[in-house]
């Protein structure tokens, strides 16, 4: 068991980011069992869960003429145009049923406003709105993260670097996440990470 500082954080296994899912991720169910295994390790466990109303403004769908995976600006910056995905309620939104969920103590729910996207399990994508997350980890004396999960370049990594500079050591465990690669998105993701101090393992 790790010390009583460290959580792990399972990014956004969720059926929609696996094969067959509307934002599938190549792979995305190859590392449900390593999860599995790596959740009875850590005396905190907190699983995160994309979250969106049907309107959401981050569906290419909502924004007539639109294709999807192009960008658009929004008040909070550049905002990537998604097919539809995780829409609350619904099964693509569910957790990938090969996945373990009763280690977990919590769970975070997050991109639930329409106008606003949310790939950080700890900040909105105005980098501002908070989740919650980070209480909830202080107060129960959380100094240290390892995040899996999907996808590497986006919620994972936004997590990371939000982890970073909230004062978290961070470590990614790269061969428990998978990646979309957007366009040079995973190498642009994985150097910021290492230049926030994030650490990159297998
Ligand atoms: C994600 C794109 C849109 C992710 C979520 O989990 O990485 N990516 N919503
Ligand atoms: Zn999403």
């Amino acid at each position: 068991m790790r010390s009583e500082t460290e959580a792990l954080i399972v990014i956004d296994v969720q059926n929609d980011f696996c094969p067959g899912g509307a934002l599938a991720v190549a792979g995305g169910d190859e590392i449900v069992g390593r999860i599995n295994g790596l959740m009875t390790e850590f005396p905190v466990v907190a699983l995160t869960q994309d979250w969106h109303p049907a309107d959401h403004s981050s569906f290419a769908v909502n924004h007539p003429g639109a294709a999807a995976f192009s960008v658009i600006e929004m008040p909070y910056g550049p905002q990537v145009l998604w097919p539809a995905h995780c829409v609350q309620g619904t099964p693509g939104a569910g957790f990938h049923a090969g996945l373990a969920t009763h280690p977990a103590q919590m769970v975070i729910r997050k991109g639930f406003r329409s106008m606003i996207d949310s790939y950080s399990a700890f900040f909105e994508n105005d980098r501002t709105t908070p989740t919650g997350l980070e209480g909830y980890l202080r107060t129960r004396g959380i100094s240290a993260v390892t995040l899996v999960g999907l996808a590497t370049d986006f919620c994972v990594a936004y997590s990371a670097l939000d982890a970073a500079r909230l004062g978290f050591a961070v470590t990614v465990l790269e061969g428990a996440c998978r990646a979309i690669d957007l366009d040079g998105s995973l190498a642009d993701a994985q150097a910021k990470m290492r230049a926030a101090g994030v650490r990159l393992e297998e």
